[in-house]
């Protein structure tokens, strides 16, 4: 059965002859949060669309289709655009630098790798094959050296190849542990100040059968560094993504993509029309 059909029936009761749905308990299991979901409750209580669930549903679809769909920040190319990939460990956004090229050297787009994983030499390695099999040329530096200095050398090289694209992989990390959030804080400064002319795209790379805490790191992230929007991956589970208006609501962040497998293909640009269909088909 389909995830929203299923949730419904979780909360159908048969109040005298008619079915009643919970709404509130509905929407909170729904993983759209606790405040957007009290939002839409207090929305479907004032306009009387309780026990009127058709009308109810439609109502709930509109309103996630007007907070997705605000003006989103095209994503920065030429000279090159710089698009810095961050978020907790294994979140995907190895992968995701890969599905990325692949999409815009599709478009005919010359992209450049800054391995600034560093922490592990398997990291480097891992980007490393990717950037072998789509012919990406890949910057990268010892295990343990120091992240802004390899995208430092990055940015110069894609810039005088006159990449359009440099996509910057990252350590995944907790955005509670203090030095390496300094760490990230210190690569985004290199690269605002190399890129000047062209806005520095930070995305945060989620995990999307993490529930609730996704917005817990989305929270922490944008306050630590200010996020331009999220990419959501493994949605191709059972997860049906509903964070993704859960972090547009409450934080303003858009998401950019979404990730539905392992190979290069599976990385969609996001829709709000298809994800508000999907969503409760
Ligand atoms: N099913 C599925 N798996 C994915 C998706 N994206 C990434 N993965 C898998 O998730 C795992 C972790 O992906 P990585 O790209 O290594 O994640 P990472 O964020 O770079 O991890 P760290 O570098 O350790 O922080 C890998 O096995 C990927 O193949 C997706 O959209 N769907
Ligand atoms: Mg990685």
């Amino acid at each position: 059965m389909s995830f929203w059909r299923n949730l419904v029936g979780k909360f159908v009761s048969l109040v005298g002859p008619k079915e009643q749905i919970d709404w509130e308990a509905l929407l909170i299991e729904s993983d759209m949060g606790i405040n957007l979901s009290q939002k839409l409750y207090a929305l479907l209580d004032k306009e009387g669309l309780l026990g009127k669930a058709e009308l109810a549903e439609r109502r709930i679809k509109n309103e996630l289709l007007h907070i997705l769909q605000n003006h989103k920040a095209p994503l920065p190319v030429g000279k090159p655009g710089v698009i810095l990939l961050v978020g907790v460990n294994g979140g995907g956004k190895t992968t995701t630098a890969a599905k990325l090229a692949y999409r815009f050297k599709a478009e005919g787009k010359k992209v450049f790798f800054a391995a600034c994983d560093t922490f592990r030499a398997a990291a480097t390695e891992q980007l490393k094959i990717w950037a072998e099999k789509l012919d990406v040329p890949m910057v990268s530096g010892k295990e343990g050296a120091d992240a802004a200095s390899v995208a430092f050398r990055a940015f110069v090289q894609a810039s005088e190849a006159q990449a359009d694209y440099l996509i910057v992989d990252t350590a995944g990390r907790q955005a509670n542990k203090k030095n390496l959030m300094m760490e990230l804080g210190k690569l985004k400064r290199t690269l605002e100040k190399v890129s000047a002319q062209t806005p520095l795209f930070i995305l945060l790379v989620v995990d999307g059968t993490s529930g609730s805490n996704i917005l817990v790191q989305a929270k922490e992230f944008n306050e630590a560094l200010g996020l331009s929007g999220m990419i959501m991956t493994k949605l191709d589970s059972s997860s049906k993504g509903g964070m993704v208006a859960a972090v547009k609501y409450e934080l303003g962040i858009p998401t950019y993509f979404i990730g539905r497998g392992e190979n290069l293909e599976s990385l969609e640009e996001f829709n709000p029309e298809g994800f508000v269909e999907e969503f409760f088909s």
